[in-house]
């Protein structure tokens, strides 16, 4: 990979000074519209390299935390492979380090959910995303982008915020209340503290498909959904989550990047920057 996260060096972001590891998967082989959420990881890690790294907020430079990034994982031949591999990798590090992965498609999310599920048991997932990817099977594959929370939901409890499109066969298959639909949001003053308290156990780990945002300021995905969150309500949502929960891990999914477009490179980047300052500066 040409770059690390933050462009730091090395007494940053070697392994062994690090508290934070970077797993990039550049995996895009279900995607089903747009392709390029391969490219997602490297455009994260780039514009990173070109973010300012001090917080105003926090008044904190995050990445002294040691922010190590590992060489990107793959090419894989089938989602069945790359779900497997991806999680034996990931499964190294969790006890001893912070693992963020980047995608790829949402599909990798299913492997450092599995890794961390076994770290810690009992686990929420807090699923931040515009579709509710809860078909059991998709052309073919139960490990289909559009499948990854179904099989989330065989191993822990899932929270949905922000979804708006949703198929028919989806509909029976989760928790009323446990789904946060983004219109529902757009009228509800309380609704973080809603999301908060159907999240019943003190572990979470957060999945954040890109396409939550809206595309005003998030267009750089493969399927974008009008109606989606925006930045500062998604952060205080964040910030709210790493304050009153234990956020052990998360990752960040679907950046389709446009090579004329940098700021949705930039929001991905920060927003990792930010959830990390959350977890280590709170
Ligand atoms: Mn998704």
């Amino acid at each position: 990979m040409k770059y690390n996260f933050g462009g730091l060096e090395e007494k940053f972001s070697s392994y062994d000074s690090s508290n934070i590891v970077i797993v990039p998967i550049p995996y895009d082989g279900t995607s089903t519209w747009i392709k390029g959420a391969d490219k997602g990881p490297e455009a994260i890690l780039e514009a990173s390299a070109n973010m300012e790294l001090y917080d105003i907020e926090y008044d904190t430079e995050f990445y002294t935390v040691g922010i190590h990034t590992l060489e990107p994982l793959g090419p894989y031949a089938s989602p069945e492979e790359m779900v497997e591999n991806a999680y034996q990798e990931i499964k190294q590090h969790v006890s001893n380090k912070f693992v963020i992965t980047l995608g790829g498609e949402h599909s990798i999310s299913y492997a450092p959910i599995k890794a961390h599920v076994e770290e810690y048991e009992s686990l929420t997932v807090l699923q931040l995303d515009a579709h509710s990817d809860l078909r059991d099977e998709y052309e073919g594959s139960k490990f289909n982008h559009a499948c990854v929370m179904a099989r989330a939901k065989e191993i822990a409890p899932v929270v949905h915020v922000g979804i708006r499109s949703q198929c028919v066969e989806e509909l029976n298959s989760f928790d009323k209340e446990n789904m946060f639909y983004a219109h529902e949001l757009y009228y509800n003053r309380n609704w973080i503290e809603d999301v908060l308290s159907r999240i019943k156990t003190k572990n979470v780990y957060i999945t954040i498909d890109l396409d939550v945002f809206d595309p005003s300021i998030m267009p750089s995905t493969g399927t974008p959904e009008p109606g989606g969150l925006l930045w500062y309500e998604t952060l205080e949502l964040l910030e709210e989550t790493f304050r009153k929960k234990n956020v052990v891990g998360f990752d960040v999914v679907e950046l389709c990047p446009n090579e004329h477009n940098k700021a949705p490179n930039f929001l991905a980047a920060k927003l990792v920057y930010k959830m990390i300052g959350y977890k280590f500066y709170m």
